[in-house]
């Protein structure tokens, strides 16, 4: 409702077990009527602008419309969007939004009704919908041999040669080239291919920020404990507990990756950011030449049950089974029980204090020296 007086142009709303999962068809419906309701019988829509000329909530579009103009003079001083994106800058702003948010809602400050107060003692499981992801990419697999029998092959290089020519030459309509070959059957994965072979794939520039969770923390209890593990850590051991954030998979969602490690990073741990898109056993690599102490996996897209073992096994193929492996993100609450038996030692889901989470990863650590 505050979206659509505030006159946004496309909304959604979330389903009830958004951090969940994929919406069932129940939760989807009332997402679904719940914008139907606000649309049919509330008739905001009817009014163009029904809070026009109210004082406070003119002050806080001329505030907001400010603030995105700073942002966008930030982004004309660095030379535009294209050089600030190199420079990795829209996304540092947002991670410190993230950040900052986070510490919020972990300390209390921003209250997120169910989440952080009003918390039930026991939470009943909620039914969320179950994909089978072996099934999916198995049908995935079958879809696409169907495309590469059933097509002009000859055609279909022919277009996907004319892409890489472009790339190379700088010549032409890369769009156009690209329509082109999909109408010639070719998929979205020999399309990317087709520049890939000329300029490489695009690796982000990770960058870590410190010091943004912890200035907007409202130290408590919580807080100081962990900071107090991690240096009874640092005693025992002689460095730092050495965490790695791994991101593996088709997964984009980074946001809560670079989150926890932010947070992790002010507590104390030294933390490694895996980049977007590694295979396990690149993960694995990286965790044992960093020689971390932790590997935390961050996974919202689902890939957790193939993932997860995946990495723990190519860990064990290196000797480093003593590395911790732990998981978190929308990793449905029935799938807890399958990524313990397969040796994670703890999951942390959405909603998850990152403080909470950290003090219980350093019990652990300890706990393992005794
Ligand atoms: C933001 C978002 C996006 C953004 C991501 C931006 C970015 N750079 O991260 C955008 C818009 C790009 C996006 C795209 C898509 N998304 Co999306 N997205 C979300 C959303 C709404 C929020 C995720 C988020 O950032 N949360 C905030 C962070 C701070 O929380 P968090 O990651 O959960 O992390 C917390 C904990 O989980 C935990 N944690 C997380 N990682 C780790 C790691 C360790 C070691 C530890 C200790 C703790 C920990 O601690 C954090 C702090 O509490 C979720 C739904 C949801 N509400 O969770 C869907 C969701 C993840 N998306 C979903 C989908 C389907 C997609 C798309 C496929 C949609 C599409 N059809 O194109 C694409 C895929 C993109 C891709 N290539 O992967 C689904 C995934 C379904 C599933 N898992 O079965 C979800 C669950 C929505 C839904 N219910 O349908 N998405």
């Amino acid at each position: 409702m505050a979206a659509a007086l505030g006159h946004t142009q496309s909304l959604h709303t979330n389903a009830l077990d958004e951090a969940l999962a994929l919406p069932t068809d129940f939760s989807a419906r009332i997402a679904r009527n719940t914008q139907i309701y606000l649309q049919e019988e509330t008739d905001i829509c009817k009014a163009v602008d029904p809070w026009a000329g109210s004082y406070y909530v003119e002050s806080l579009t001329n505030e907001i419309a400010h603030k995105a103009w700073g942002h966008i003079m930030e982004i004309e001083r660095l030379g535009g969007m294209a050089k600030a994106i190199e420079l990795g800058i829209p996304k540092m702003r947002i991670e410190e939004a993230a950040a900052k948010t986070q510490a919020k809602i972990d300390s209390g400050v921003q209250t997120i009704v169910g989440t952080n107060k009003y918390r039930p003692e026991s939470e009943e499981t909620l039914e969320t919908l179950e994909v089978d992801n072996t099934a999916v990419r198995d049908s995935q697999v079958k879809r696409l041999e169907i495309l590469h029998r059933d097509r002009n092959e000859a055609d279909c290089q022919s277009a996907l040669d004319a892409i890489t020519e472009c790339v190379k030459s700088g010549k032409g309509n890369l769009l156009d080239l690209a329509v082109e070959a999909a109408a010639k059957r070719a998929s979205l994965g020999e399309i990317s291919y087709a520049c890939e072979k000329i300029v490489g794939r695009y690796i982000a520039v990770v960058h870590t920020i410190s010091g943004v969770y912890s200035s907007e923390y409202k130290p408590d209890e919580e807080y100081n404990e962990a900071k107090a593990l991690v240096a009874r850590f640092a005693e025992k051991e002689g460095r730092q507990p050495r965490i790695m954030i791994a991101k593996m998979g088709q997964d984009g969602h980074d946001r809560g990756a670079k989150v926890v490690s932010t947070g992790y990073a002010d507590i104390g741990f030294d933390v490694d950011i895996g980049p977007l898109f590694q295979t396990p056993e690149e993960a694995a690599r990286q965790a044992v030449e960093n020689d971390v102490h932790v590997l935390g996996v961050s996974s919202l897209a689902a890939g957790h049950k193939t993932l997860v073992p995946q990495v723990i096994s190519e860990l064990k193929r290196l000797g480093r089974e003593d590395i911790l492996v732990i998981a978190g993100g929308v990793i449905p609450p029935h799938d807890y029980q399958f990524l313990y038996d397969a040796g994670v030692a703890a999951i942390f889901g959405p909603g998850t204090s990152v403080s909470k989470a950290a003090r219980q990863i350093l019990e652990i650590l300890l706990h393992s020296f005794e």
